[in-house]
């Protein structure tokens, strides 16, 4: 692992028993949970931060603090700057890139005690939270004041909003909201000397000089810790469907999106794609409820449209009129539509598509390619990738089960999944570079929206050039000459 020999290079010191004795000075009793003495938490108690979603990383964190205030973190950090500790900064935990996880044994620092709202305005819809606070958590507060979060993702339960922020993750909503470096109006970090930095603005406009703020979307906690984020959130659609469609052929999504885009226009709110694998799998581990046997008859892929607007109505005689005209056409691009009837069957709809990452854990072992190439080729590189692990021999129950393709049409983004029986050497081996050469050949992006963490760092100049990882270098160095700040992610 490259990020591991990067940090064994480094003169870091590890938590002691004298850390720790610190930490309590600073810190309620419970905030403090390590294995060394004589504290003696059991290792158990440990592992949750010590392993990731996927049980693909694992770390040996002995200590993990989980601070209440800003100014706690700020001690916290202030202290591992002076004595070196290196440090990795964890929401959720529910990344798919090995962000969150030690390489060794640094401290973790957990956000999961920093989980209160600290203003909401229900005319502006800007709502300032502390970063530990749960995406789903968020979305039930300003529910009642009729405003939804500008993003939604499968990890939405357990996610933290920091963490959100963190890995600028993309999600269900990209489309009609757009990224988080639009909706995010200021930040709180604190920065790898201890630092506090408010810019928890909450302006809509402000063209003060460098925006600071934006360097912090996406960098993976490798240039401080987001304490607090204050974020725009959008009123409520007064009404939202959806349907999923059955193509015959992969080739039918670009036109068909097109088509929806011309025909749904502004009440368009998501575009989905899962294939047909995708679909069985989610299907199969109880992830939503399938569609009838008629109705996936001949499918290859299938695509999940959903609409949101300002009259129920007027946007249910558009998507009908859509399926009209879809079905009626001379060369149908589809086989079949199921549109949803109440609350229940459109989340059901929506399970499908969402519940794809836990179908393919409950399934085996995943291996996860989160790629932006051109549309056309979705199907070219997950079939492709299949056909290699095919001409090596991989393919099997023994070894890869799955190869399949789902993800965000609208965005470019396709999250190609290798699902296998175990995590292999063999498989990964015969996986990269190759995935990566092909992403570089279609000049896409080895990360769409899950980051670099620790999985991409040695794969970072596929997609960005010598100057500008020289740049990111620089600006990781003027943030953290000591490099404490989550080492080995993002940058070699
Ligand atoms: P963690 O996993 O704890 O951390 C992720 C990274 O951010 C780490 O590098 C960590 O050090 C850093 N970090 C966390 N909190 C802070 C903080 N307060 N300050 C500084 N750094 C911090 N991603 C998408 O983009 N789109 C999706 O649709 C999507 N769907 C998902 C569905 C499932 C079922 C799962 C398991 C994951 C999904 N993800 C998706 C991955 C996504 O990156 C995360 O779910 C989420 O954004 C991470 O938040 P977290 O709080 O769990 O962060
Ligand atoms: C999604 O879009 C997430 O469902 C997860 O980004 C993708 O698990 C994956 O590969
Ligand atoms: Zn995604």
């Amino acid at each position: 692992n490259p990020g591991l020999m990067w940090l064994l290079r480094r003169a870091y010191t590890s938590v002691a028993p004298k850390h720790v004795q610190y930490f309590q000075t600073i810190l309620p009793p419970h905030a403090v949970l390590s294995s060394l003495p004589p504290h003696n938490t059991p290792s158990e108690d440990l592992t949750p931060f010590n392993t990731d979603w996927m049980q693909k990383y694992r770390g040996q964190a002995s200590t993990v603090l989980k601070p209440k205030t800003t100014q706690q973190v700020s001690d916290i950090v202030r202290y591992c700057s002076e004595h070196t500790i290196p440090i990795v900064p964890q929401g959720g935990n529910t990344g798919l890139v090995g962000g969150s996880i030690p390489l060794r044994d640094e401290l973790v620092v957990s956000l999961a005690n920093m989980n209160s709202v600290r203003s909401f305005d229900p005319v502006s819809g800007i709502l300032v939270a502390d970063a530990g606070c749960i995406l789903q958590s968020l979305t039930d507060y300003v529910a009642p004041y009729n405003h939804i979060m500008p993003i939604d993702l499968g990890a939405k339960g357990s996610c933290h909003i920091g963490g959100n922020v963190a890995t600028n993750a993309g999600g269900l909503r990209l489309l009609r909201y757009g990224s988080l470096h639009g909706s995010v109006l200021g930040l709180e970090v604190v920065l790898p000397d201890g630092t506090i930095l408010d810019q928890l603005t909450s302006l809509r406009k402000d063209n003060t000089g460098y925006d600071l703020k934006q360097l912090f979307i996406g960098a993976e906690g490798t240039l401080g810790i987001i304490t607090a984020v204050s974020i725009l959130t959008p009123p409520s659609p007064q009404a939202s469907n959806n349907v999923i469609l059955a193509l015959p052929h992969f080739d039918n999504v670009l036109p068909l999106y097109r088509t929806v885009k011309r025909q749904l226009s502004e009440i368009l709110s998501a575009f989905e794609f899962i294939d047909r694998t995708a679909y069985e799998l989610a299907v199969k581990h109880g992830q939503g409820r399938g569609l009838s046997e008629d109705e996936i008859a001949g499918a290859e892929c299938f695509v999940l449209v959903e609409t949101s607007g300002g009259r129920r109505e007027h946007d249910e005689e558009k998507l009908t009129d859509l399926l009209g005209d879809l079905l009626e056409a001379e060369k149908p691009l589809i086989n079949t539509g199921v549109l949803s009837q109440n609350p229940a069957q459109f989340s059901s709809l929506w399970a499908l598509r969402e519940g794809v990452t836990e179908a393919v854990s409950k399934e085996g072992k995943a291996y996860k390619y989160d790629i932006s190439i051109p549309l056309a080729s979705f199907k070219e590189v997950v079939d492709t990738t299949r056909e290699h692990l095919r001409s090596k021999g991989l393919l099997g129950e023994h070894a890869v089960k799955h190869v399949l393709g789902y993800g965000h049409v609208g965005d470019g983004n396709l999250h190609l999944n290798v699902c296998a029986a175990e995590y292999t050497q063999e498989i990964q081996d015969a996986l990269e570079p190759f995935v990566y050469e092909l992403v570089a050949s279609y000049r896409g992006s080895v990360s769409a929206e899950h980051g670099i963490g620790s999985m991409k760092t040695h794969a970072l100049h596929y997609s960005k050039n010598d100057t500008s990882i020289a740049w990111m270098k620089k600006i990781k160095t003027l943030f953290d000459p000591k490099g404490i700040m989550n080492p080995g992610k993002v940058l070699e």
